[in-house]
This record gives C-alpha cells, structure tokens and sequence, in this order.
C-alpha cells in the first residue's frame, strides 16, 4: 500500500537542536509574558522579513483581530472571500463590514481593477490577500488606500519571507499579518506576527495582547491574552535557521510540478509573477473540466484513492459561509466562487520526495482525456 500523502507537513528541527534551545527555561522558569526567547525571535524575524517592527503574537488571527481594533477601523473594509475563514472572521468578529472584491484569475489576488467600485463613504480600509504567497498588486492597492485615504492590512498568513524587487513583503500597507501555524513555511508550533513601520504602534500591541495592561496598576485597554510563549519562540529560532533551505527545496518540487502538469490542457497553474522571489508555500492547480476531461472533484476522489490527499483551498468562499446566514451574496464575486469550484491545491512541505510529486502527477496525468 502507498503512503498516506497529506497536503502539507510541519517542517521541524532535529530534537537535539529544539531541547538545546529550550534547556534554559528549566533554569529562568521564565515560560511566556515576553520572555528572552519572544524578545530574540522578534529581533531575529525583523531581520530576516528586513522590516522595522515585528510583534509576535499565539497565531495570526489574534494578530489580524489585534491590528483591526488596534487601528480604530469602522464600518466597511474591502476584502476578498477566496481565503481562509480567518480573514473574514476577523473583520466580522471586530463588528466590522467586509464588502468582497472579486480576484484575479491568474494570481487569486485581489482585482485591483475593481476595488473603486466597492468604495462608499463607510469604507475604512482595504484587506487584500497575499494568497499562496502570490502578492497582491501592492502598487495599486496604495494608489486607491492613497487616493481615498484607507488604511491597508495585508493578511500575509501565506507570505513568510517572500520579496518583490527584493522589498519585503511586509513593508507593503500599515500592517501585515504573518501566520507561524504549523502548516507554514516557518512555524512556531502556532504563532503569528503583525509587521509594521509606525513604530508608535509597537507599545499598543505589546498591551492589546497583554490584556491591555499599561503599568503595574493600570489597565487601559479592554485587551486579550495573545502572547506567544517561549516553547514556541524556541521552535521559531530554531526553524528559522533552517527555513531558507526549506524553501528551496520547495522551489525545486514546485519546479517538478510545473514541469509535469504545465501544458496538460485543462490544467491551469498560477502565473509566476515578475520580479516576485516565491516562498512556494501551495502549489494550487484549477481544472477545466471540459478541456481536461474531469472536474476537479473527481481528481480530489482518485488522488484520495491513492492515499494522497490533496485539499480545496480556499472551497467554499467565505462570502457563503453557514455562519453568515445567507449575509453576503458570492455572485458578486463571479471568478472567485468559478476558481473556488475548480481549484485544487497539491501535496508539497519540505521532506516531500520527488518521487512522490512524480507519482502524483502520473495518477493525474492519467486521468487525461484521451
Ligand atoms: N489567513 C490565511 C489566509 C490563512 O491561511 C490562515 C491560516 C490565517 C489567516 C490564520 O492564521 P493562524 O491563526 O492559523 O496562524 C490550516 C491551518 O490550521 C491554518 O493555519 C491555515 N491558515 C490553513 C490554510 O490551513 P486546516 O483546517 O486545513 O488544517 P488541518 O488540521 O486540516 O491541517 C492541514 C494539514 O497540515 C494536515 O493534513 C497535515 C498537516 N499538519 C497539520 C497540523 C495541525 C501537520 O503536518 N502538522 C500539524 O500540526 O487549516
């Protein structure tokens, strides 16, 4: 029997390396509340990402929820439903308005061409995607957040390290959001990060996730818990030693991918887009049933029969989730819920064989119409 092949993999440290750096917490007992590990951990991913301020956060989603209440936002911010339920909920959960933007098809991107359109006089702020790690038109997002003075929050959850003409992409918008979940490019267990220039902000998000304690008698803000603790900080300096390999060695499955499904009819990839050095986080595929012979559910169902497990990011859109009770209408985003319906995303983490990305695209090669 195959091996069970699941769409991604935590990449982890050897076990050696993780005790080393977690031995001295059995000394300090210092174990979370912004601990030395917290404090390297930040230093280190501001360098690593080349931005001014980085915050770490339990995971992204409290960083994405902190960001929003922290900026004072109200009423609509434009964003996208072809993502993780994260992104919405978030906005929502702030008593915000999300109005959705369609996206590109090309990149699953937020359609720049569009976002004006969505503009009303409640609007306070625009939260596009950097989905797959694809960027977003960020040239043309500021034009707009300029031009209609909005603030910009670029959830980056899929992000981690990627450059555009060698710029970070966190020193795109106000803030940006970085996910370390498990199932990233680079994990702290679960973890997240907002990255910011305005270094004013710093103080706030130390306090929003500290219970908005503001001094040894005072509390200022109506604050959460949020604070990364240092067993996950420790994974984090240990991963991050290590990530630049592990994006290579993704560069090199996603090369073998593209190099076995590229010109299969029916078969779309995300365009590589110019200037953009990838963290190759997914390797997404649409399929065009007609052309190749069958839906992207019946590819789903075959890989399944060999024990690969491929998932449908982002199915459904976000815009017709069950919990929002028929709020928000998905044929005003006509290419993300067709892409949604059609697209799969593939197997890829670090320690995935070649072999394997081999024997992957054969079941699908497969299937091809004759
Ligand atoms: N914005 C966007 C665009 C996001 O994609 C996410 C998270 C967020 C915001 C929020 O960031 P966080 O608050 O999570 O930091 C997973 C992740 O849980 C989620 O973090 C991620 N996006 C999303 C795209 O994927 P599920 O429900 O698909 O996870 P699950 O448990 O099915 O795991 C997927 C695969 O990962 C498993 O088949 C095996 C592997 N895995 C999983 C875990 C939990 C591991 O190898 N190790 C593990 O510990 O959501």
């Amino acid at each position: 029997m195959n091996k069970e092949i699941l769409v991604t993999r935590a990449s982890m440290p050897s076990l050696e390396e993780y005790v080393k750096e977690i031995e001295p917490l059995w000394q300090t007992r210092w174990l979370t509340n912004m601990g030395e590990k917290h404090h390297e951990l930040e230093e280190k991913l501001s360098e690593y990402l080349d931005v001014q301020n980085t915050v770490l956060f339990t995971n992204g989603h409290a960083a994405l929820e902190c960001i929003l209440e922290v900026l004072g936002l109200q009423g609509e911010v434009i964003t996208t439903p072809f993502t993780f339920a994260s992104t919405t909920n978030a906005i929502v959960r702030k008593g915000l308005t999300p109005v959705f933007c369609d996206i590109r098809a090309d990149d699953f991107t937020i359609d720049v061409s569009r976002i004006e359109e969505k503009i009303t006089d409640k609007t306070c702020a625009i939260l596009p995607v950097h989905v797959y790690g694809n960027l977003c038109d960020v040239e043309g997002i500021e034009e707009i957040a300029l031009k209609h003075g909005l603030k910009v929050i670029y959830d980056a959850a899929h992000a981690f390290g990627v450059t555009k003409d060698n710029v970070g992409v966190g020193n795109f918008g106000d803030v940006s959001m970085f996910s370390f979940h498990a199932t990233k490019v680079f994990n702290t267990i679960e973890g997240g990060a907002a990255v910011f220039a305005d270094g004013s902000l710093r103080e706030i998000f130390n306090q929003w996730k500290n219970f908005g304690i503001t001094g040894p008698e005072s509390v200022k803000y109506v604050g959460g818990n949020a604070k990364m603790n240092e067993f996950c900080a420790a994974m984090g300096l240990c991963n991050l030693r290590h990530v630049d390999a592990a994006i290579d060695k993704r560069r090199m499955l996603v090369e073998r991918y593209r190099k076995l499904l590229a010109d299969v009819p029916g078969i779309q990839l995300s365009v590589i887009q110019p200037g953009v050095e990838s963290n190759y986080a997914y390797f997404p595929m649409v399929i065009d049933s007609q052309a190749f012979g069958h839906t992207r559910d019946e590819v789903f169902e075959e890989l399944e029969k060999h024990h690969v497990h491929a998932r449908k990011y982002f199915y459904p859109l976000t815009n017709t989730f069950e919990s929002f009770g028929g709020r928000f209408d998905p044929h005003e985003t006509p290419v993300a819920l067709d892409i949604a319906q059609r697209v799969l995303t593939m197997p890829l983490y670090e320690d995935l064989a070649i072999e394997d990305v081999d024997r992957i695209c054969s079941i699908i090669l497969k299937m091809r119409k004759e």
